[in-house]
């Protein structure tokens, strides 16, 4: 079967598994999956995953959820570059990507979110203040790491960067300025400039 990627790529979670497929070669199909209809939490839905969360990726082993889940087991499955093979190298990869989910997603993509999404409404906007606070504080912490590292693990282009790229990249649309970071946008430049890198709106035009 094809595989079916099912999300919605103006979200950064979907974008990443994209970007990786896509820079993997995988033909494979968007399913697309409203998540301001609610459709990822519809009852339908939940028999594709159970977190009630896209992305979700579907292909002959069956269901797979998190986004950075699906990262690691398409670079894996393609024996790819992205995912280095040293065990040591791939803890690092893997520390950037649990970093990403605990302490830089739940801050950038939640400033996003109310902003982008929900257009600020007066209930979330103390709650968009912290988001925002924090988002500079996990930004703070990359700018350091990206003073001294070309990409994030090992001065090579992996799936830590796609993980990080893929909110960090639109964090102006969170109200989160990038100016006080100039390694950042330096490296964000990096990534944009590896071979086969394809923006969401690319991508979003070539999958819909
Ligand atoms: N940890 C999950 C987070 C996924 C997530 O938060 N997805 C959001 C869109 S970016 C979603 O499906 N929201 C729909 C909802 O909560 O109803 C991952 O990395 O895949």
């Amino acid at each position: 079967m094809k595989p079916i990627l099912y999300g919605d790529l103006r979200s950064g979670n979907c974008y990443k598994v994209a970007l990786l497929a896509s820079l993997l070669e995988i033909d494979f199909e968007l399913s697309f999956v409203d998540v301001m209809k609610g459709e990822a939490r519809s009852e339908q839905f939940s028999k594709i995953n159970d977190f009630q969360k896209v992305p979700a990726w579907q292909d002959s082993n069956g269901f797979l959820a998190e986004s950075n889940a699906i990262l690691n087991y398409l670079a894996e499955i393609h024996e790819s570059k992205l995912l280095p093979a040293d065990p040591w190298l791939k803890a690092q990869v893997l520390k950037w990507q649990f970093w990403e989910q605990y302490v830089h997603e739940p801050a950038v993509a939640v400033a996003r979110f109310i902003c982008l999404y929900q257009k600020k409404p007066e209930n979330r906007l103390d709650e968009l203040k912290v988001c925002q606070q924090k988002s500079h504080a996990a930004l703070l912490k990359l700018e350091q790491h990206l003073a001294s590292h070309s990409f994030l693990v090992d001065n090579q282009f992996s799936i830590a960067d796609i993980s990080l790229f893929a909110y960090t990249h639109v964090a102006e649309e969170g109200e989160i300025s990038l100016d006080p970071f100039p390694k950042i946008q330096d490296w964000l430049s990096r990534v944009e400039s590896t071979s086969g890198f394809k923006s969401m709106a690319q991508l979003k035009s070539s999958l819909t």
